[in-house]
């Protein structure tokens, strides 16, 4: 599972009885751009294992903006970066997960949907997000990019929200989500956009590649494998674009870079949001160079709003799913870390403060589904 530091209200004790054995963690609390030392890793990794876990994955060393915009001292960022993965390499931890998404990690319009059996769930609804982009942002050409019947709907939803609602909405959509590692102002947030008024997706790309052309050399030599995370949503937004959506992007990267060490986290959840990413297929595709597993699924309506389901519902079919990494596995005759990604809020943490996706009984609910399931197909296959 994931656990956010010493500062998590989940404690390391309740992971380990959720029946991990692995944590998959990050040094939130060093600014971004900057190296990770040895000694905070190491100190980190002794919290760990004194709890009787292991640190298996790093999620995430996080990308600067600079070198996904080439801005001011890009190319010293990315040397902090080889010399992050060196420092990790060297203290024994050996995946890095990370993600390219210009500004905005993860997105989500609400927090707290709720869901018919009393849970609430993380959900994103178009109409809202619309919403927030013409009326809160007031972004220029904004409705350029969207179609008329969005822009309708759009419009009708911003004039039945409340002032608290509209707030809560800015709020949900710039003030980050956890592991995101930035957060912003309105006006803080307008200029960052600014940064990316000359890039589109295929410049995106270029960089992404030319960062990949420098840093996966130096994972080899350290041992590291690199796990690029998909785009959530796996689409543009706000303008920005986003180029680790589709399994064609994928590919993409692989050929440009094709180093063992360049690869993949296949988070379901993330590119289970477009019915044209087939997953079971991606996972034959990809089987040699996915690192890291993120399982969770999203629930599509007509609309373009989906809401994060329970793990073996919605429109990610988990059982196919989990049948092909299993496949995978074995034809790798090795073991890929997985986490379930997010899980709903219920039952006592209802009442708590819990980092949105990331409470304690929701994952412990889906890790035991996804245990379970495993277990089930990995019996019958042998
Ligand atoms: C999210 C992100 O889907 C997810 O896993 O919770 O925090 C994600 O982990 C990062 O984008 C990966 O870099
Ligand atoms: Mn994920």
């Amino acid at each position: 599972m994931r656990w956010f530091g010493p500062a998590d209200p989940v404690p390391l004790q309740a992971i380990r009885q959720a029946g991990c054995a692995g944590i998959v963690t990050a040094l939130h609390h060093i600014p971004n751009g900057e190296i990770w030392s040895r000694e905070e890793i190491l100190q980190r990794r002794k919290i760990i294992e004194d709890a009787g876990l292991s640190w298996d994955v790093v999620e995430s060393v996080p990308i600067h903006e600079s070198i996904k915009t080439r801005g001011a001292h890009y190319e010293e960022y990315i040397r902090n970066y080889g010399q992050t993965l060196r420092n990790l390499s060297a203290c024994g931890i050996p995946i890095v997960t990370y993600n390219f998404m210009p500004v905005l990690d993860w997105t989500r319009t609400d927090l707290s949907y709720p869901v018919a059996d009393g849970s609430r769930a993380l959900r994103f609804e178009k109409a809202a997000f619309i919403a927030f982009d013409l009326f809160i942002l007031q972004r220029k050409h904004a409705e350029k990019d969207y179609k008329p019947d969005e822009l309708e709907r759009a419009a009708r939803r911003w004039e039945k929200m409340s002032g608290e609602e509209k707030l809560q909405l800015q709020q949900n959509v710039i003030a980050g989500l956890p592991g995101s590692e930035e957060s912003f102002t309105i006006g803080q947030f307008r200029s960052i956009l600014d940064t990316y008024s000359g890039i589109d997706g295929q410049k995106l790309r270029e960089h992404l590649i030319g960062f990949l052309r420098e840093i996966i050399p130096v994972a080899e030599e350290a041992g590291i494998k690199m796990a690029i995370h998909p785009d959530d949503p796996p689409y543009p937004i706000l303008g920005l674009p986003r180029v680790v959506s589709t399994a064609s992007d994928v590919r993409t990267l692989f050929e440009a870079v094709p180093s063992q060490a360049n690869g993949l986290c296949f988070c379901t959840g993330s590119f289970g949001v477009r019915a044209d990413n087939k997953l079971p297929e991606m996972v034959r595709q990809f089987g040699d160079r996915i690192y890291f597993v993120h399982l969770r699924s999203t629930l599509r309506n007509e609309w373009g709003d989906f809401y994060e389901d329970n793990h073996l519902e919605g429109d990610v079919d988990m059982y196919k799913v989990v049948k092909e990494l299993l496949n995978m596995m074995k034809a790798r005759k090795g073991s890929v870390p997985m986490r379930p990604d997010h899980g709903h809020q219920m039952l006592d943490d209802l009442g708590k403060k819990t980092n949105p996706g990331y409470s304690a009984i929701g994952r412990l609910r889906g890790l035991a589904e996804l245990r379970g399931l495993e277990m089930g197909i990995h019996r019958s296959l042998i």
